[in-house]
């Protein structure tokens, strides 16, 4: 098969080259305010029983709260409490159909996180607190701790994604996209998180890896083999992929999928060789080929 084009899937960026993938027009950062903390107030963010209180979250001057790693950018970083400290908050953007969605965030604990963890989700919809999640609007999650490689003193980053199928199958198309870090531990802090640079990209799917991503493809489940076979005729020739994200094999496909007999379906292929000949695109040895194999199937029979 030839591909025309790379693939760029949100799961395969690594954050060394997120500058050059997204300015590509198939991976698109959603805007996120005060996506660094940046504000030492709660701007764009809704921080539950903010500094000082039990279950507490907050903005801190670097260094962070209890620790000595530095912010990641900026002066400022957030701080998640074990006690249940919770930041979350909806966007105006909403989700696609057809994107990938990774969340990402560069965490490090106060004072190592022992065994309390934290929990980072892309939900929809609009939620009061962790209290509202559920398997209804949870897109996506991922639990963090010590194991997880969350360290004192030290910001790691840490993504999660969610697959066109997770936001198809929650319904959420069309919903706005929501982002949450929640304390999952009970009990005063001494494993709490500090969290910064908080990141989400969309980035479009090819889910046939034909080099073609689903927004544009007309099949978007090509056949995707070498070359065209039918059958167990191997033509050899190579199963090229055209534009509009349909492979030659595909064509083929469509051939026996209409046929009502087997005349119909050598018939279907000899013209689809015959076009892609005068269309230069075949040699007249590989049009022949083509054919030569769908008249030895048992296609219409
Ligand atoms: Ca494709
Ligand atoms: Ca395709």
């Amino acid at each position: 098969m030839k591909i025309k084009t790379s693939t760029a899937l949100c799961g395969l960026i690594l954050s060394g080259l997120l500058v050059t993938l997204a300015a590509s027009a198939n991976t698109t950062p959603v805007i996120i305010p005060n996506f660094s903390f940046e504000s030492p107030v709660t701007t764009g963010a809704t921080f539950i029983n903010p500094w000082p209180g039990p279950g507490f979250a907050g903005v801190f001057i670097s260094p962070g709260f209890g620790q000595g790693a530095s912010p990641t950018d900026g002066n400022q970083i957030a701080f998640l409490n074990a006690d249940f400290g919770r930041i979350f908050r909806t966007l105006t953007d909403t989700f696609q159909a057809g994107n990938d969605y990774m969340l990402s965030v560069d965490v490090s604990a106060r004072s190592g996180p022992g065994t309390d963890s934290m929990r980072m989700v892309l939900y929809q919809g609009t939620i009061s607190g962790p209290g509202d999640l559920n398997a209804s609007n949870i897109i996506a999650d991922a639990t963090l701790s010590g194991a997880s490689g969350v360290v004192a003193d030290q910001f790691n980053t840490f993504s999660v994604t969610a697959t066109p199928a997770d936001i198809s199958a929650a319904g959420a198309i069309g919903q706005p996209i929501g982002i949450g870090f929640f304390g999952l531990n009970s009990g005063s802090g001494t494993s709490d998180f500090d969290l910064d640079n908080v990141r989400l990209l969309a980035c479009s799917v090819d889910s046939d890896g034909d080099g073609v991503f689903d927004d544009v493809d007309v099949c978007p489940d090509s056949i995707v083999s070498d070359t065209v076979v039918i059958e167990d005729c191997d033509s050899g020739v190579e199963n090229i992929v055209f534009d509009d994200g349909c492979t030659l094999a595909d064509l083929v496909q469509l051939c026996a999928d209409e046929a009502k007999n087997h005349g119909d379906f050598v018939s279907c292929v000899a013209k689809l060789a015959n076009g892609l000949k005068k269309g230069g695109v075949l040699s007249g040895k590989e049009a022949g080929k083509l054919t030569s194999c769908a008249a030895k199937s048992s296609t219409g029979k």
